[in-house]
């Protein structure tokens, strides 16, 4: 099934300069770009996406770190995407994401992992509309 899911390069694979490494994986995994752009999260617009995750101990530490450098924000279409980014993603902490996958390889910690990936149908909803109102 045809599929988008909202991916996000955060500011540590930006940092090591690591954008086209990752968009040729998303790319060789059959998951096209249809939208993207480079944007500098304030801390609000990161509270704001991350809302689910407010009662977290890490919230406000996530929250800085995401609005800390510039992101770039994709929407991914393919076949299962959804499933599919978050295979190629592997887990949270770099240390347990399976050998081969874009955090394993890029993440520099369970913060700084390099990427992120919507988790499910209705989250890949609230995410897409969240950076691109406009795609329908
Ligand atoms: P996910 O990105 O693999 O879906 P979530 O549990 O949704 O993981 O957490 C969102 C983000 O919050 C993670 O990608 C990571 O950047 C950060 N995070 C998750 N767990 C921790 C933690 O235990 N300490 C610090 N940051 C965390
Ligand atoms: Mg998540």
């Amino acid at each position: 099934m045809t599929e988008r899911t909202l991916a996000i390069i955060k500011p540590d694979a930006m940092a090591k300069h690591a954008i086209g490494d990752i968009i040729q994986r998303y790319e060789g995994a059959g998951l096209h770009p249809i939208a993207m752009k480079m944007t500098k999260l304030s801390k609000e617009d990161a509270e704001g996406f991350y809302a689910v995750h407010r009662k977290r101990p890490f919230f406000h530490d996530l929250c800085t770190y995401m609005a800390s450098g510039p992101v770039v924000v994709l929407v991914l279409e393919g076949d299962n995407a959804i499933t599919k980014n978050r295979d190629l993603m592997g887990a949270t902490d770099p240390k347990k994401a399976e050998a081969g996958t874009i955090r394993a390889v890029h993440g520099a910690s369970i913060e700084a992992n390099a990427v992120h990936g919507s988790d499910a149908t209705e989250t890949a909803q609230f995410e897409m509309g969240y950076f691109f109102p406009e795609l329908k």
